[in-house]
């Protein structure tokens, strides 16, 4: 088995969670030192798996003891205290940790007083009322843990978040595609369309010579157990329990096999039928001559949809939802590419509590990416530990236009913050300083209870100050963890169009906020959409790549997202409300 830097980092979080099981505390001192070791081996640059122990106590984050269970994995491919802890807390008790509200407090008292180790359990428990008279529960909790299982949904029917499965399937596409032979492995399935949540992956690898793929794919480190194997095919469960399905197919057949893989099946099943029209099968393998098996096209997509007369459909825009009568009449919505955005309006700095890079790693993280226009929004006074003082955020002023002076014309910093909106639609600060900003945002993080109407009126409410151009992440889900609050979404998209504020396609993975649904449901309204990274770090400026996906997914027209404008139009509209 090969290790490699991505499984040194799966270890030392699996290790932070099962301690914090193990003493009861999510603070305590071994927590933090995996944590801290787990930032330190993913911010490293280069493969640190070939390191000594010495080497690896060098490296800032990293202490004796983890640097002695990182050689320990490298070398034998377990770690002895992992496998001790994993024995002592079985996998359903980490899910009862992820539950909201359950700490490892409330995770020992379920395990000793009510032998639940696990979410069935729980479930169980539930139902019998056991949970009524436990300390620290109660009806309240009982209910609410009723509604988080009932989202996770039974053994079986378990959809994976795509935070969770994305960089997975980067991680494992990588490594197969680093074997000798390899041309390409590629994800397709639901994930390649973009999916919120996954029911498995689908992974096909192009090479000639299969045996080596297969061999590498099932000794991953993350496998857990293998479902079935075979020269072509191989199926196998990751210890955070999603399911791969591997395709090994010849190189000249990538296409059809990347295609057929990708679906959707709705998707699939019209492009079949055009190819039977003409006389042609189309499968895995290739589109081919019914009559001679003459090979139409395989090697590329793009051949086979051109050989179907279509034109290429974004795999984001495959599911059958009337794409195909679009492409025929080379109509179809048009792709938000990534290259077209010119900046973002989400990004924190070290000053939020929860956020990593500083202000000039940001800038110059966002210099390299291209952009003219960057909007610093940190969090405000009101969020708990993470929000930024009124002073403070006046110094944050000073330091944003220094750096302007800097920068000069090259790019426009925006002095922005991201608002809390309260219960009744207030906001942080007081009206003068908010008037003061380039730029505000304003989001949910609190009080996901209240019903409909409530928070329907707490967003028009935020909406209707002058100093909020955008509503961040709208339902303030996480997706596979936290519903959408409740909310009116017509009255929502009026409140937007009236009062021009726009809303913001969140890009962070967890989030993607507002969701594909709302987008389709404004598709044929005037709100203005802004896409954002809501990065809390530097290398996180690229998770508006996926906020442009998402755009795509809803067909959401280019147009009608800001950061595809010309500058100086960008920032008319940043600064103020009623600007065009
Ligand atoms: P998931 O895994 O539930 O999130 O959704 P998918 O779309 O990834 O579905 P999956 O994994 O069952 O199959 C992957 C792709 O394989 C699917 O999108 C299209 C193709 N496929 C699967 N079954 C069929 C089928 O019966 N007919 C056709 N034409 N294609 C299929
Ligand atoms: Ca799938
Ligand atoms: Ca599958
Ligand atoms: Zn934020």
């Amino acid at each position: 088995m090969r290790v490699d830097k991505a499984d040194v980092a799966d270890m030392l979080r699996e290790l932070a969670e099962l301690t914090i099981v193990e003493e009861g505390d999510p603070q305590s001192f071994r927590v933090r030192a995996y944590e801290s070791a787990r930032h330190a081996v993913e911010a490293y640059g280069g493969e640190l798996v070939d390191l000594s122990a010495a080497a690896l106590q060098k490296v800032p984050g990293i202490g004796k003891s983890t640097a002695a269970k990182i050689r320990e994995l490298v070398e034998q491919g377990r770690v002895a205290k992992l496998d001790e802890l994993r024995e002592k807390h079985p996998p359903g008790v980490l899910a009862l940790l992820r539950l909201p509200g359950v700490g490892p407090k409330a995770v020992a008292r379920l395990r000793a007083e009510l032998g639940v180790h696990g979410p069935d359990e729980l479930r169980a428990a539930i139902a019998r009322h056991a949970l009524r008279d436990l300390k620290g529960f109660g009806p309240k909790s009982e209910e609410k843990l009723a509604r988080a299982l009932e989202r996770l949904g039974g053994e079986g029917e378990r959809r994976t978040p795509i935070s969770v499965a994305l960089p997975l399937a980067v991680r494992i596409c990588a490594r197969l595609s680093a074997v000798p032979g390899v041309e390409r492995a590629a994800y397709c399935g639901s994930l390649r369309r973009f999916s919120e949540t996954v029911g498995d992956l689908d992974i096909v690898a192009a090479t000639e010579d299969g045996a080596p793929v297969m061999q590498e794919a099932l000794s991953m480190p993350i496998v857990d157990r293998v479902l079935s194997r075979g020269d072509t095919r191989a199926s196998f469960v990751t210890r955070a329990g999603l399911q791969v399905d591997l395709r090994v197919v010849a190189p000249h057949q990538i296409g059809a096999a990347m295609l057929y893989f990708t679906g959707s099946k709705g998707h699939n099943i019209k492009l079949r039928q055009r190819a039977i029209d003409r006389g042609w099968t189309l499968n895995e393998y290739a589109l081919a001559d019914a009559a001679t098996g003459d090979v139409v096209a395989s090697r590329s997509e793009a051949d086979i949809y051109e050989a179907l007369g279509l034109s290429f459909i974004h795999p984001a825009q495959r599911e059958d939802a009337g794409e195909i009568e679009l492409a025929e009449k080379g109509n179809l919505p048009r792709v938000v590419s990534s290259e077209s955005l010119i900046g973002d309006f989400h990004v924190h700095t070290s000053l939020s509590g929860d956020a990593r890079s500083s202000l000039e790693e940001i800038v110059s993280a966002a210099r390299a990416r291209g952009y003219r226009v960057l909007a610093i929004t940190d969090h405000a006074e009101g969020l708990p530990a993470n929000g930024v003082g009124a002073d403070a955020l006046r110094a944050q002023r000073d330091q944003i236009r220094a750096l302007q002076r800097e920068l000069g014309d090259a790019m426009t910093l925006l002095w922005g913050v991201e608002l809390n909106i309260g219960p009744h639609g207030e906001l942080d600060y007081d009206a003068e300083l908010r008037s003061e900003l380039d730029f505000g945002l304003a989001s949910i993080h609190d009080h996901f209870d209240l019903d409909e109407a409530r928070q329907t009126a707490r967003v028009v409410k935020a909406m209707e100050d002058p100093a909020v151009k955008m509503i961040g992440h709208l339902s303030a889900r996480m997706i596979g963890a936290r519903p959408p609050v409740p909310l009116d979404v017509p009255a929502v998209l009026a409140a937007a169009e009236r009062t021009g504020t726009a809303l913001e396609i969140n890009g962070g993975l967890p989030r993607l906020d507002v969701s594909v649904d709302v987008l389709r449901r404004a598709r044929d309204r005037g709100v203005r959409f802004v896409l954002t990274s809501d990065a809390h770090k530097d290398v996180e400026l690229g998770r508006i790549e996926y906020a442009a996906l998402n755009a795509t997914r809803a067909w959401v027209d280019p147009d009608r997202i800001v950061n595809t404008w010309e500058r100086s139009r960008l920032e008319a509209w940043a600064r103020s409300k009623s600007a065009p």
